[in-house]
């Protein structure tokens, strides 16, 4: 057990509070480079740690918050040089006051927006943290805390860096305005889904509203995740005057005493919060106890940054990004051709897709090179969660690596090749799968050898940690004007997966109806014979409107869509 989860064993772990408005106080001069004073100033730096280890802080956050590449770049000093001191200082005053504290790496955003919205790539971002986080862990600190963090895709290269380049634990907290979302429209589901599927230790937030505005914030992110939640909010709201916060120490800890009932693991004080906060903080929690949290039946669910979706009925998988059978596409593909694509990608949101597959699978290309365009170009343009459609185990992880949300892998199947090589890819990036229910003899006849694989499909899932609910199967659509009778072998198929396995289900609809006239008339009422079976994800064309159709009057019929709303408003 790594420290931390160690520490988190205790009811309730209380932080440190406001580091840049003390040196603000102590006469750290605006246009400061905050880091130079580990060096400069070292008895500054161990003088707050050690106020705020008397206050009560289990763990204190180095002075680190900007101590990266870019923002350093002018001050004369390295990363190393100043994480390394950052750090030494947090654990002389450790030492001094407490030695079970423990010192956290503090890192805040790199200061430069990451692609589309700017110009710093993933890779970039992802290099500049793995810097930091390798100086913080061999300058000995006990676990590294990514802080005030706007962007997912940003929180996803940290976390990937920290991950991938030392053996810290991992705390993030991302800053919410008022609107329930960050400064780039993150979510807080999107943020929920997306991090604790990377396998960090802590999530919460910080920052930006005081602890009485972030109520909707946190009631909000503790019904997301399973994961311990971390608050550490401003004294209040700034005077836009006198730029003093509105917030006592007293009404802080009051206001933080309310929050406890959406079960807060770990508390602390961001801007404008001092050891003053934290010791009243602290009174409040040995006083009153923590309340423990109820625990999350976590949905199914997938994301961007910017929607979720949650996967509790019928959910339209445009088909159309595809170049299979179709020589436009194909061209578009030889030719790079991205408009071509994203207007595919514009066509079916607006028919009312609420994922997109994404298959750019073509002899003759570089599939790996041609996913991550094509994924970077679709997130730009279109807020839905992909479907990352690809066979090859790099393609899929050079996809996942990049994805700016939870997707969902499509596919894994029951050959020990695939389950090999798809699942941890899967497992580490917290996607969600489709496991297609055949292995190396084929798609079996009889409804019952499906479900078999399909449990093997589960088991091995579930046993490196991909959960229950992100496990989607596929119990195959076979062709119906060549094998008739095994239309209704997929349909109870699915109806066991789903009501036995208690998994949710996806089919490709439009197989169905190869060789036959009319093939639209066989597509809808198969989709509509698929959905009371209990069909979860269909993949189809939304944009033939009898698909759409079929999905939006099932939805009314199985009183899904309530007072018809939806269907109303498609076509009233
Ligand atoms: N299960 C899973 N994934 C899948 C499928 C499945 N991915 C691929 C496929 N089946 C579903 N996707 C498509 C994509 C494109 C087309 C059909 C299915 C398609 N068909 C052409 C068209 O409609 O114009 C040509 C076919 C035709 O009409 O002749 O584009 O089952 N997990």
């Amino acid at each position: 057990m790594n420290k931390l989860k160690e520490l988190l064993q205790k009811d309730y772990v209380i932080l440190d509070g406001g580091m840049g408005t003390m040196l603000q106080a102590a006469g750290m001069k605006m246009g400061e480079t905050p880091e130079m004073l580990n060096i400069t100033e070292p008895e500054l730096l161990i003088s707050i740690h050690e106020q705020y280890l008397k206050a009560g802080a289990d763990i204190i956050y180095a002075n680190t918050f900007g101590g990266n590449r870019y923002k350093l770049e002018e001050c004369g000093h390295s990363v190393d040089e100043l994480v390394t001191a950052g750090i030494k200082n947090a654990k002389k005053a450790c030492a001094n006051v407490n030695p079970r504290a423990l010192v956290a790496l503090d890192v805040g955003p790199i200061g430069q927006l990451l692609e589309p919205t700017g110009t710093l790539s993933f890779e970039e971002a992802y290099e500049m943290y793995a810097e930091i986080v390798k100086a913080g862990e061999a300058a000995g600190a006990d676990l590294v805390v990514f802080e005030t963090m706007t962007d997912l895709l940003d929180v996803k290269a940290a976390v990937l860096a920290a991950k991938e380049n030392s053996q810290l634990p991992i705390m993030t907290t991302m800053t919410f305005e008022e609107n329930m979302r960050t400064f780039t429209g993150c979510q807080i589901s999107s943020f929920a889904l997306t991090i604790s599927g990377l396998g960090v230790d802590a999530l919460g937030v910080n920052c930006s509203l005081g602890p009485k505005e972030l109520e909707p914030v946190i009631k909000e992110l503790t019904g997301w995740t399973n994961l311990p939640v971390i608050v550490k909010p401003n004294a209040g709201l700034p005077d836009p005057v006198t730029n003093e916060y509105n917030v006592t120490a007293e009404q802080f800890a009051e206001f933080m005493k309310d929050l406890r009932k959406y079960g807060i693991k770990i508390f602390g004080g961001c801007c404008g919060t001092t050891p003053e906060f934290i010791k009243c903080l602290s009174d409040m929690l040995h006083k009153e106890g923590n309340l423990a949290k109820e625990p999350v039946k976590m949905p199914s669910a997938v994301c961007s940054a910017t929607s979720t979706v949650i996967v509790d009925q019928p959910r339209v998988v445009g088909e159309r990004i595809n170049p299979t059978g179709k020589k436009v596409f194909k061209q578009a593909l030889l030719d790079n051709d991205m408009d071509y694509i994203l207007g595919q990608a514009l066509e079916q949101t607006s028919a009312g897709a609420d994922i997109l597959d994404v298959n750019v699978g073509l002899p003759g290309i570089d599939e790996r090179q041609m996913m991550i365009d094509t994924v970077k170009s679709l997130q730009s343009v279109v807020d839905v969660p992909l479907q990352l459609d690809s066979t090859i185990p790099e393609v899929l992880d050079s996809a996942l690596r990049i994805y700016n949300g939870k997707p969902i892998v499509n596919s894994v199947n029951g050959e020990e090749e695939s389950l090999n090589n798809i699942l941890p890819i899967v497992k580490k990036y917290g996607a969600a799968v489709i496991g297609l229910a055949l292995d190396k003899n084929g798609i079996p006849k009889k409804a019952q050898d499906r479900v078999a694989i399909a449990k093997k499909i589960m088991d091995r899932a579930v046993a490196i940690g991909i959960p229950k609910q992100d496990i989607y199967i596929d119990c195959l659509t076979l062709t119906a004007s060549a094998e008739q009778e095994g239309v209704m072998e997929t349909l109870n198929a699915l109806h066991t997966v789903k009501h036995e396995l208690g998994l949710r289900t996806v089919l490709g609809v439009s197989n169905i109806s190869f060789g036959l006239p009319n093939r639209v008339l066989v597509n809808h009422i198969f989709l509509t014979m698929a959905m009371q079976s209990g069909l979860d994800l269909a993949i189809i064309n939304p944009n033939v409107y009898e698909m759409m159709g079929a999905v939006r009057a099932y939805k009314l019929l199985a009183n899904i869509d309530k007072n018809s709303v939806d269907y109303i408003r498609a076509y009233a």
